[in-house]
């Protein structure tokens, strides 16, 4: 049997096809094609950079969908449907909208596929596919497989490992996909296996694609104090409420950590309680003031994530939160238009007030465009919020700020290899946000 693997792209800019020169190994499809039997022959494309050839035979497609790659990979899916190949789908958007996703497969997956996928793949050879597989967390993230990274060779991804440690978050942001996937659980790995795959790697500089790696301290200490030997270097994803551990800070950055990509979401305590973000307020709110010190103190390089268009949100105070970015020199900062992912509080709300656009399916929705707000927030129109959204990406990542922000001595120039990582990622992350604005979904034909 042959099993053809695909990572869907966006869509396209107006000018053409988008192609992500930041692009990062998708560490699902090596999961997936690790688990899948030795009888079976695994092909991969990344619809990103690459076109899929449709002509090949192939018995089985399965696609890993996400809610901004949906209206792409039910295209896809369709183009293998009509010659008669049958396709399923899985990932994090069909397990938030499963009733929507089998619409466009022969098969979906929900939840995490370590317990099904090779159920699935029986069943497949045998041409006895089922409507529905069900996933759960029972097992392990990954199970006892390294992803198969020979799939990811010449594709030109970034030269950086994509890797987990541990799965979901114990938080519950209204808005957060993540939190919904999980069902506010988090699942770690043995972090002896973590060990032996930096080891079985070549590359020294590792993504820990953990929704929040310090979910659980004690077990996030553990990891750290397990990679100090290691010598590697390496980023990832954590709350602010780590802050409040300095043990937990000493033993991360000690063990090659340069920073992760904290959610701020807002420098503004109602706005942050509004979402259910306690965890960011913590004791003494001053915008984060005693965070920071401590974030500088350890030389964290931070990726600030900021959600724009909250209800507490008015114009004046993005600029604001603006302002505060550009001055706490953060390494990187993403202003990201509040999305209403299907499935989370944040949809359900906005669908229940009447404020959703684009039919209540932005994701499917022709006419709908990247970072585009897709419903009537509180204070300002939605094409305001898209406006002023493009500013403050357009303007943190401009020339002046990017020279500005780089005069940390405490963080971005804190040793010669921050310093270089602040110097390559920034001009990368500064064409993203010109060739990303108002993308077209899908292959821009209407549906
Ligand atoms: C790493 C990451 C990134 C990396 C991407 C790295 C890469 N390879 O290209 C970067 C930082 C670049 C990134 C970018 C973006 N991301 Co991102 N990202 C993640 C993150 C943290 C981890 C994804 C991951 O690798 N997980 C590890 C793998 C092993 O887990 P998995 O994908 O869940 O796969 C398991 C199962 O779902 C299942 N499965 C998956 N696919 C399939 C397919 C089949 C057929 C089957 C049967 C099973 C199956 O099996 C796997 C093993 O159990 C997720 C959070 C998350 N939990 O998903 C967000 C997340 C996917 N990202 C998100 C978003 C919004 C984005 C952006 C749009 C942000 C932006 N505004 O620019 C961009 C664009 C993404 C794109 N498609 O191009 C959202 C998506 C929300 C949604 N509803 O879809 C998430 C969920 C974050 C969140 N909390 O909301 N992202
Ligand atoms: S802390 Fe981050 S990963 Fe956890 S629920 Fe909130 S937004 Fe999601």
């Amino acid at each position: 049997m042959k099993l053809t693997l695909i990572k869907p792209n966006m869509g396209r800019m107006m000018t053409g096809s988008y192609v992500d020169e930041g692009r990062m190994e998708p560490l699902q499809i090596g999961i997936l094609a690790a688990l899948t039997p030795s009888d079976v022959e695994v092909v991969f494309y990344d619809d990103r950079m690459e076109d899929i050839p449709f002509e090949d035979q192939t018995d089985l497609v399965a696609i890993t969908v996400e809610t901004f790659t949906a209206k792409r990979a039910y295209e896809i899916a369709a183009i293998y449907r009509e010659k008669k190949v049958p396709v399923v789908i899985g990932g994090m958007h069909p397990t938030l909208l499963p009733e929507e996703a089998m619409r466009y497969a022969d098969a979906i997956m929900t939840g995490d596929a370590e317990n099904v996928w090779t159920l699935m793949i029986e069943d497949a050879k045998s041409g006895l596919l089922k409507k529905h597989y069900k996933g759960d967390f029972s097992c392990k993230p990954q199970k006892n497989v390294f992803p198969r990274r020979d799939l990811f060779e010449n594709k030109g991804y970034l030269p950086i490992s994509l890797m987990q440690f541990s799965r979901g978050c114990t938080n519950g942001c209204h808005f957060c996909a993540t939190s919904v996937y999980f069902n506010k659980t988090h699942h770690c790995r043995d972090i002896q296996a973590v060990v032996d795959e930096i080891k079985s790697q070549k590359l020294k500089l590792v993504f820990f694609v953990d929704d929040n790696i310090v979910s659980d301290h004690e077990r996030a200490k553990d990891l750290f104090r397990a990679l100090i030997p290691l010598k590697i270097k390496w980023v990832s994803q954590a709350s602010i409420d780590m802050t409040e551990d300095e043990e937990l800070m000493r033993l991360m950055m000690k063990s090659g950590c340069l920073g992760n990509v904290i959610g701020f979401e807002s420098i503004k305590a109602e706005t942050l309680s509004g979402m259910n973000k306690g965890h960011n307020i913590g004791e003494n709110f001053d915008a984060y003031k005693g965070q920071l010190q401590i974030l500088r103190k350890y030389g964290h390089q931070t990726w600030a994530a900021f959600t724009i268009g909250h209800d507490e949100d008015t114009l004046d105070s993005i600029y604001e939160t603006l302002k505060f970015a550009k001055k706490n020199k953060f390494a990187f900062a993403a202003f990201n238009v509040l999305m209403p992912y299907p499935s989370t509080k944040l949809y359900e709300d906005l669908k229940s007030q009447n404020r959703l656009l684009y039919d209540g399916n932005w994701w499917l929705h022709d006419d709908f465009r990247f970072n585009h707000a897709p419903y009537m927030p509180q204070n300002m129109t939605s094409d305001d919020l898209t406006q002023i959204g493009f500013e403050c990406r357009k303007s943190f990542n401009s020339i002046t700020s990017i020279i500005y922000r780089a005069t940390d001595l405490k963080t971005n120039m804190r040793t010669p290899y921050k310093f270089i990582t602040y110097l390559i990622y920034n001009p990368l992350f500064r064409k993203e946000v010109y060739k990303k604005q108002s993308m077209i979904l899908g292959n821009g034909e209407k549906s």
